[in-house]
């Protein structure tokens, strides 16, 4: 009987639980014995008790450990996630960059092409010589030839005042004559005097090419300035050139600002002879000239 009610009891725990209070560690469980007569039975639940409180309480510590873990985790693919992203974010930048960059170039490229094509079919181009290079740096200009300056020789005599007074561009591929010349006129290779070109330049030979610009109608030579006028090309600037006062007569004529020489032309040869030109002023008004200073050039095309 007494084992009876005791099962009934344990199996009734919860229920009585929530309906009778709890005073002092005892509960009251109310029971029915097998006449269906009331009882009710008084059970010391004060070390169960202990054990539901532990139960409950490391359940409630163990789920809040799951919840933090949790929480923990969602966290860590959350700032996993944003670097991600953020990584992502940076790549595309570049690569858009990269993409517009490319773009712009393969666009230019393009434009120019199409610009120097239609140009050429339309036949417009002008063309100039470059004095103290082989190489052409203009847009859309090409090298016609390339090769040697020259002129006449600086100095014959006292009694020798003439020949010519002009200076050509010789190509370095020439087509020679089988038949010899009158010993009256000669053309002579051009020798920088003085290291006023460049800080070696004294005695190099002197190298020119024609250049031809595809896209213009006008190349002209602006002495006095180092810039083309709005609406121009620069194709080349430097300075003003041309033979000594006491010499045989020479063009002025703009050597390039950073020149180059022709190969093994170091040598002292004397021939045709080129200096920095200096300005001076008097019926030359200074300003906007001022005395004795080398004078700029530049070669512009449109
Ligand atoms: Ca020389
Ligand atoms: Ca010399």
């Amino acid at each position: 009987m007494m084992f009876k009610i005791l099962i009934y009891g344990l199996t009734l725990f919860g229920i009585a639980l929530t309906n009778t209070p709890n005073t002092g560690g005892n509960v009251e469980v109310r029971l029915l014995d097998n006449q269906n007569a009331p009882l009710v039975a008084t059970l010391d639940m004060s070390k169960a008790d202990e054990r539901v409180k532990q139960f409950v309480s490391d359940a409630i510590e163990a789920k809040m450990q799951h919840i933090e873990e949790t929480m923990r985790s969602k966290e860590f693919v959350i700032e996993t996630l944003d670097a991600k992203m953020k990584t992502l974010e940076r790549i595309m930048k570049s690569q858009i960059t990269n993409f517009e960059r490319n773009l712009t170039n393969q666009l230019t490229d393009y434009i120019n092409e199409m610009v120097v094509k239609v140009d050429e079919e339309n036949g417009m181009s002008s063309t100039y010589i470059r004095w103290g290079r082989s190489d052409c740096s203009g847009v859309n200009t090409e090298i016609v030839f390339s090769g040697y300056a020259a002129g006449e020789k600086y100095f014959w005599g006292s009694n020798y005042r003439g020949g010519a007074s002009n200076m050509l561009c010789l190509p370095n591929n020439p087509e020679l004559s089988d038949k010899g010349g009158s010993g009256s006129s000669f053309i002579f290779g051009t020798e920088f005097q003085g290291n006023e070109f460049a800080p070696d330049s004294n005695n190099e030979d002197v190298p020119c090419v024609l250049c031809r610009s595809s896209n213009t109608a006008s190349s002209v030579m602006i002495p006095g300035r180092k810039s083309c006028y709005a609406g121009w090309k620069e194709e080349y600037n430097g300075i003003l050139a041309a033979s000594a006062k006491s010499h045989t007569p020479s063009p002025y004529i703009c050597v390039d600002i950073n020149p180059t020489y022709v190969k093994g032309g170091k040598r002292n040869n004397d021939e045709h002879l080129l200096y920095v030109t200096a300005m001076k002023c008097g019926s030359l008004p200074c300003p906007p000239y001022k005395d004795n200073v080398q004078v700029n050039c530049v070669v512009c095309s449109k």
